[in-house]
């Protein structure tokens, strides 16, 4: 076999990274600068993690006089294994991106016209701080809101409640997850985590309704389904476009868009009516079977067909194949799940026929996870209980057991129950990320007060009073990352592979800074944050000194599955698993999952959908010159057979309209393509971004987000489902 030379076994090879310029004088001239600085300084290795997306894979960063050349997977790592996906091997694109953020940057001009100052740290705190100060005076520390994504969001969740703030909220729950997790909890008791309890490494059969992993890459979960298909598992996707993983499963059900819950109703229908479900399992641990069986009968396999346009007999057909393999099934619950509005219920259905195949808590479907902990900061005070209780926010989406964005969103507009007049805003685009940009800027004008954290000047920094610029994950030490597993917990740190570039700065400092400044320092006795990692260990028996040399820590232990000795606890009201909820009934609202059927597109026009772009995340990634190298822009997907009754050529620019009659802002290449049904389109989320400091993302592609001027709400926990636009496509861009 050919040896393949990296550049450290070149480097290992000749010596040259312990043997400095001697061993040098043999190389080839093009080797030979390169080398000689590598050997003059030692390369060192820092074990950190990723944040190009929240799977936070451990990584390992080599480092060579003060700057990384190169980032590679960290074996010990259990969520990437010693992987790293496209964008994770990225991070260097992200580091040295020159349209960072550098310094702080006050807003002189108008809220969404900018004039920008270049501020001191201390006048950008000063002036946050006298207006928190002002804001509290008038209306109370609740009319502060924190909205928010990531890893070193929780050093603001700290301050902010130390300060007597309540309201956070974060669109990964009502923008994307909450329905699922909401979904489980109601039926079991617990939500299925994040990495996901999925044991796909043991199915013998997986279905997945429009989760596209491997476009949506979630590093250690590919790679279970991978060693799940190579011991035999069979596979269906649910999917109006052929995914790539659709494109490997045994069926790929080409459903018509928002009629999933049809399908699941009419599963949960064959396998009650054929006797097909555990019953002892269904006995021993649920409650509500014949309510279940009751609601369901006027699902039948025709009926479904009928709605979701797959065959009766298919549907029958996959229904047996997945009571074969039974308990060793997972039917994923998925992770992006506000698409129609009924999601919860879906998701709920999802939940239901797990349980009917006895796959919670079995092998091949979802294990029960080993947990960890790592103890808060010792002695630090109490946070201040609010005066007086706030009204709550959600009071209509009774199960938002989050606070959610859309909330916020509302009440900043109607100052109802009660006026909000600060966000602080923390790695979140939010123009990109919550529905309806017009009403999303109706709030942000009725605010006091905008802070934005942010690495980049992404479009949303425009609406910001201050912006206070983060370094990035490979400058700065952070919250920990704590991971459940089969079998197995993770504590992953993060530490600076280098120091901060320019003037930005980590949340660690920052919140210190502001909160001492707001007279808040006892909140925040921690001289940096190697420091505050480090108390925390120690108070936890966890050797500080090997994580920071290993990166990670694993903690084995735990059943991940029912056996006689280990029984499982629901969390549910009944504790047991409830097929029927009585939770929702109470509430008014449906106990046992019932189809709704949504709006389809009008003549000429076509669903609009979206999903995830392989080597970008959102728009995160969209100026990474790494990745855009591979990825520049967004294209849309078409029906070929459709686009050339239209007149479409592949390649050729194009513009889209709504319902409403709203353009997106810009042009967007045509992908004719046999993979995707002939009602929808599609395109990648992330892309058409406005903003004039991201040189590489500015009007590339089109928005998915511009053309969202419609939403449902989810009435069980008010999450935002997005997928109920439609588009016409317009020629002679
Ligand atoms: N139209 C539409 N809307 C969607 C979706 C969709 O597919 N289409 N997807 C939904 C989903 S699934 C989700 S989870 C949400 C996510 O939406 P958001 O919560 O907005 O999350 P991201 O898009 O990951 O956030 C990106 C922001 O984080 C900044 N950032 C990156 N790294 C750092 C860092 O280290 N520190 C700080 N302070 N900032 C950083 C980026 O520059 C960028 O401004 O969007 C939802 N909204
Ligand atoms: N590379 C990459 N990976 C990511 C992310 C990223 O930005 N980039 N983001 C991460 C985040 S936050 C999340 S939440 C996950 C999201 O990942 P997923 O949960 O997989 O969600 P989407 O990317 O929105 O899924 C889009 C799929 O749903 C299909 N679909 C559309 N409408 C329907 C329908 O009515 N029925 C069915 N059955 N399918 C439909 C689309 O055709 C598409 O294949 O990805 C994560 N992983
Ligand atoms: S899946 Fe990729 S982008 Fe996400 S944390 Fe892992 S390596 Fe980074
Ligand atoms: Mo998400």
């Amino acid at each position: 076999m050919a040896t393949k030379y990296s550049r450290r076994t070149f480097l290992k090879a000749t010596g040259a990274v312990t043997a400095g310029v001697a061993a040098v004088s043999a190389m080839p001239e093009k080797f030979l600068s390169w080398a000689e600085e590598a050997g003059q300084k030692e390369m060192k290795q820092i074990p950190t993690f990723c944040e190009l997306c929240f799977w936070n894979c451990g990584l390992i960063a080599k480092v060579e006089n003060k700057k990384v050349v190169k980032v590679d997977g960290n074996p010990l790592s259990l969520r990437g294994r010693g992987r790293l996906c496209g964008r994770g091997n990225a991070a260097l694109g992200a580091l040295y991106d020159t349209d960072r953020l550098k310094f702080p940057l006050i807003n002189t001009g108008k809220r969404g016209e900018p004039v920008w100052k270049r501020a001191t740290w201390d006048e950008a705190f000063s002036l946050i701080a006298k207006k928190m100060s002002t804001i509290k005076e008038k209306y109370g520390a609740g009319a502060l809101a924190f909205i928010y994504h990531g890893t070193g969001s929780s050093f603001w969740k700290h301050l902010l409640h130390a300060y007597g703030v309540t309201t956070f909220a974060a669109p990964s729950f009502a923008q994307c997850r909450g329905p699922r997790d909401i979904g489980f909890v109601l039926t079991y008791g617990a939500d299925v985590g994040s990495p996901e309890y999925y044991d796909f490494s043991k199915s013998k059969y997986i279905v997945l309704f429009g989760s596209h992993l491997g476009e949506n890459a979630h590093n250690s979960q590919v790679q279970d389904i991978v060693k799940g298909f190579s011991s035999g598992a069979k596979m269906t996707v649910v999917d109006p476009r052929l995914s790539n993983i659709a494109s490997k499963a045994d069926h790929w059900l080409p459903i018509k868009p928002a009629t999933d819950l049809a399908l699941l109703l009419a599963w949960i229908r064959i396998i009650i009516e054929e006797g097909l479900y555990d019953k002892e399992y269904i006995a021993k641990y649920a409650t509500g079977f014949d309510e279940l069986r009751a609601a369901v009968q006027q699902y039948t396999p025709v009926w479904a067909e009928a709605e979701t346009t797959i065959s009766s007999d298919v549907i029958v057909e996959i229904a047996h194949e997945m009571a074969q393999c039974a308990p060793n099934v997972c039917i994923g619950a998925g992770r992006y799940t506000t698409w129609y509005g009924d999601d919860t219920q879906r998701s709920r259905a999802i939940a239901i026929l797990n349980a009917l195949l006895g796959s919670w808590g079995r092998e091949g479907g979802y294990f029960f996870p080993t947990g960890a902990k790592v103890p808060e900061y010792p002695g630090l005070p109490a946070y201040p209980h609010p005066a007086a209780e706030l009204p709550k926010l959600d009071e209509a989406y009774p199960f938002a057991l989050l606070q959610t964005t859309t909330s916020i969103k509302q009440t900043t507009i109607s100052e109802k129950p009660y006026p909000i007049k600060g966000w602080f805003v923390y790695g979140s685009n939010l123009m990109k990320t919550m529905p309806d940009k017009q009403e999303t800027i109706k709030a942000l004008k009725n605010l006091d007060l905008v802070v934005a954290i942010d690495t980049m000047p992404v479009d949303f920094i425009n609406y910001a009073d201050v912006v206070l610029p983060e370094c990035t994950y490979m400058e700065r030490y952070d919250e920990f990352a704590v991971g459940k597993f089969k079998g197995m917990s993770e504590i992953s740190i993060r530490q600076p592979a280098i120091e901060p570039l320019f003037e930005s700065k980590p949340s660690w400092w920052m919140t210190k800074e502001l909160g001492t400044k707001l007279g808040l320092s006892d909140f925040f006795p921690w001289k940096d944050g190697e420091e505050y990692l480090s108390k925390r260990c120690e108070a936890g028996g966890i050797d500080f000194a090997e994580l920071k040399r290993e990166g990670v820590i694993i903690k084995k232990g735990g059943n991940p599955y029912i056996t006689a000795d280990a029984q499982p606890e629901f969390g549910t009201p009944s504790g047991k698993i409830e097929l029927y909820s009585k939770q929702l009934a109470e509430k008014g609202l449906d106990p046992v999952p019932q189809y709704t059927r949504h709006p389809v597109a009008p003549p000429g026009y076509f669903r609009l959908l979206f999903g995830r772009a392989p080597l970008h995340t959102f728009s995160r990634t969209t100026n990474n010159f790494m990745l855009t190298d591979l990825q520049k822009e967004n294209y849309l997907w078409i029906n070929a057979k459709e686009g050339k009754k239209m007149g479409l050529k592949d390649g050729e620019y194009v513009m889209l309209l709504n319902q409403d009659g709203v353009t997106a802002n810009g042009r967007i290449k045509i992908k004719l393509t046999q993979r995707l049904r002939n009602d929808a389109v599609y395109m990648n989320h992330g892309f058409g971004v406005h903003s004039l400091g991201m040189s590489l993302a500015n009007g590339q592609g089109i928005a998915d987000d511009d053309l969202i001027t419609h939403h449902a709400i989810d009435p069980i926990m008010g999450g935002t489902a997005m997928r109920g636009n439609f588009v016409k496509i317009v020629k002679g861009a």
